[in-house]
């Protein structure tokens, strides 16, 4: 099979060390140009014009420069061709990296220590072993699982919801909607890591807050999500830590992105704020994997990683 070209088309990312790296081994035509062009065999994209695949006579596969798909899927005319998403040990290190900093740092009271630091006051709360608090990852997908076993290596206790059931070793695993109130009580800190799908856009809601474990070490509730920021209603996060139903949250994503400056959650104080960054994308990193995906397809290979599109991730 012939060696295709290759289509990048990243909207809100800087395309040159995408373009430099893929040009190592493909010819590259960066997007607005290449619409139509039938020499074009792959896209590797981040939120793609609507219209812009479907336009490709010859396209083989489309390659997401992230792990979540949903920005792929926003395109209403995409093309039957395969969609690949982003498994990479050094994503996942990231992501692990994120969690288990964020667990931490609510486990271990961060928030009062910083705010006593500026008061200049010399207190020593009680502290709890981390035995003491559940946490409880909703998607026990690549990252989740990646997650979990560290945690557990820590010591906590670790609880996973996903939609089929996905045993995992020291883990007490939940599915689907019936496993979900369940999940949610035997949780103190809720970690998401859920992909954003029909099925789980807005699941991060009021009634899913307050069915947190509220017996903890902690002093209620924590959130943490880092999965897609349609996945929560921010209203419903700043209510339930308004009224003491969460304690404090950590959020990396946001129902709008980047999160508008007139966004209560920027100077909420129980509210950590990042900007989507809890695993960045690194070309260095995920570049060879594709082209390496590339050259497999075209010597009869099967692809891997590839989304299930009925599930939509
Ligand atoms: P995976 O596809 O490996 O895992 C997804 C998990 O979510 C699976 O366990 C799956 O269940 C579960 N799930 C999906 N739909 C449902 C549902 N309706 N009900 C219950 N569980 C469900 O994804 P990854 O772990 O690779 O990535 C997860 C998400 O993290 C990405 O989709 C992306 O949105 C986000 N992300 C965010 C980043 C950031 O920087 N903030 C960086 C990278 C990713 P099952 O096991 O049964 O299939
Ligand atoms: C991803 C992301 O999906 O960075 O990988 O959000």
């Amino acid at each position: 099979m012939e060696k295709g070209r290759v289509l990048l088309a990243l909207t809100g990312i800087h395309p040159g060390r995408w373009r430099e790296l893929l040009s190592g081994e493909r010819e590259v035509v960066l997007e607005p140009d290449g619409a139509s062009d039938p020499s074009i065999t792959y896209a590797v994209v981040w939120k793609q014009r609507p219209n812009l695949l479907s336009s490709l006579p010859n396209l083989r596969a489309v390659f997401s420069i992230g792990a979540g798909v949903d920005h792929i899927f926003a395109d209403p005319t995409l093309p039957d061709v395969p969609i690949v998403k982003v498994v990479a040990d050094n994503l996942t290190q990231y992501m692990t990296e994120y969690v288990v900093w964020r667990v931490l740092d609510h486990h271990r009271q961060g928030l009062l220590y910083r705010s006593q630091q500026q008061k200049k006051i010399w207190h020593e709360p009680p502290q709890r072993p981390a035995g003491d608090i559940s946490v409880g990852i909703m998607g026990l997908g690549t990252l989740g699982r990646a997650a979990a076993s560290v945690l557990l290596s820590l010591g906590f206790a670790v609880n996973g919801w996903s939609r089929s059931d996905k045993p995992m070793k020291g883990v007490s695993t939940y599915a689907g909607e019936a496993g979900l109130i369940p999940f949610l009580n035997a949780t103190d800190i809720l970690v998401v890591l859920l992909p954003l799908t029909p099925q789980t856009q807005g699941i991060i809601n009021y009634g899913v807050l307050k069915e947190l474990r509220k017996r903890n070490g902690l002093g209620g509730s924590v959130l943490i999500n880092a999965g897609r920021g349609r996945l929560q209603k921010d209203a419903d996060i700043l209510r339930a830590l308004e009224d003491g139903t969460l304690k404090e949250a950590s959020l990396d994503v946001f129902e709008v992105e980047p999160l508008p400056k007139t966004s209560r959650l920027w100077s909420h104080p129980k509210v950590f704020v990042t900007p989507h960054a809890a695993a960045t994308s690194d070309p260095v990193h995920l570049v060879p994997i594709m082209l390496r995906q590339m050259a497999a397809l075209e010597r009869g290979e099967k692809l891997e990683n590839v989304v299930d599109r009925k599930a939509g991730y």
